[in-house]
C-alpha cells in the first residue's frame, strides 16, 4: 500500500514507518527535520520519499502530497500522527503554545485530512489519527493537549460515520510512550517530574505495531479505537 506518515523523523512515527516498510509498504516519510527523515529512509534502504513540510502549511503539504500520488498512482493510507504536548497548569500557560498545540495537533491533522480525502475515498482508503487517552480524560498540567486529542478523536468519529462505504478511520489512544515527546515541555519542575514517567511507558514499536495491524485488518473491518497502557499506568 502507499502510505503517508506525518510526523515520521521521531518516536511514534519513525517507528511506524520501520514497520510498515518492513511489510513492504511504499512510504512518504514526512516532517519538518530534513537530517533525520533522510537518516531513516537510509536506514530502510533509500526505499521511501521524503517530504519537508510542515503540517500548518497546507500549501508545502499538498504539494508533497501531490507529488506522491502522481509517483506512485494512488494514496490508500494516511498516518496523521505528527502533534506535540507542551504541558504547563491551565492558568499558567503560554499563548504561544496553546496556539501551536491547536495549529499542529489540530488544524495541521485537518489540512492533511482535507488533502489526502479525495486521494482515500477514491482508494477506498484508510485514515488513522493520532488520538491518545488524553482523547478521553483530562489531566492535569495538559489542559490544552487534552483539549486537542478530544478534537482529534471528535474528527476521527464524524469522518467514520460519514464516510463508512469509502474510509475507513482508526484512532489510536495511547497512554504514556517512550519517545522524545515530554521533552517540548519547559516548565523545569514538570519536565523533571514527567520524565521517568515517560520513560517507562511503551516502546513506540508497540504503537507501529497497533497501527500495522489496523491498516491490514480485513478490508470489511474496521479498528475504530485502539486504547493501549503501559499496564502500571492506572489513568
Ligand atoms: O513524539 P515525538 P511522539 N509539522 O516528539 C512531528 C501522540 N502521543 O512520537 O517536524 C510536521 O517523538 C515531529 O517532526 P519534526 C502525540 O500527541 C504520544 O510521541 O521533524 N511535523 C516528530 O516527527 C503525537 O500526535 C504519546 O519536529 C511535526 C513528531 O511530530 C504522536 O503521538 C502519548 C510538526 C513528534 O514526535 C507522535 O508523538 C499519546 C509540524 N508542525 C499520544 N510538529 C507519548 N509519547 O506518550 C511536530 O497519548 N511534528
Amino acid at each position: 500500500m502507499n502510505i503517508i506518515i506525518t510526523g515520521a523523523s521521531s518516536g511514534i512515527g519513525a517507528a511506524t514507518a520501520e514497520r510498515l516498510d518492513k511489510n513492504g509498504h511504499q512510504l512518504l516519510l514526512l516532517a519538518r527535520s530534513e537530517g533525520k527523515l533522510n537518516e531513516l529512509n537510509q536506514k530502510l534502504g533509500n526505499r521511501h520519499q521524503v517530504a519537508v513540510a510542515d503540517v500548518c502549511e497546507y500549501d508545502n503539504l499538498k504539494t508533497a502530497v501531490h507529488h506522491f500520488a502522481a509517483s506512485f498512482g494512488q494514496i490508500d493510507v494516511l498516518v496523521n500522527n505528527a502533534g506535540l504536548g507542551v504541558f504547563d497548569p491551565v492558568g499558567d500557560g503560554k499563548i504561544e503554545d496553546w496556539h501551536t498545540m491547536v495549529d499542529v495537533n489540530v488544524k495541521g491533522l485537518l489540512n492533511a485530512i482535507h488533502i489526502c480525502l479525495p486521494y482515500l475515498r477514491k482508494s477506498l482508503g484508510h485514515l488513522v489519527n493520532l488520538g491518545s487517552v488524553a482523547s478521553h480524560n483530562v489531566f492535569p498540567n495538559s489542559g490544552v493537549y487534552c483539549a486537542t486529542k478530544h478534537a482529534v478523536l471528535a474528527i476521527s468519529e464524524s469522518l467514520r460515520m460519514e464516510l463508512s462505504e469509502e474510509l475507513r478511520v482508526t484512532t489510536i489512544s495511547p497512554g504514556a510512550v517512550n519517545t522524545p515527546f515530554i521533552d517540548q515541555t519547559n516548565n523545569e519542575d514538570l519536565l523533571k517530574s514527567y520524565k521517568s514517567y515517560f520513560a517507562a511507558g511503551m516502546s513506540p514499536s508497540i504503537i507501529a505495531e497497533q497501527i500495522t495491524w489496523a491498516i491490514e485488518a480485513p478490508k470489511n473491518v474496521v479498528l475504530s479505537e485502539i486504547m493501549i497502557r503501559p499496564n502500571k499506568q492506572n489513568i
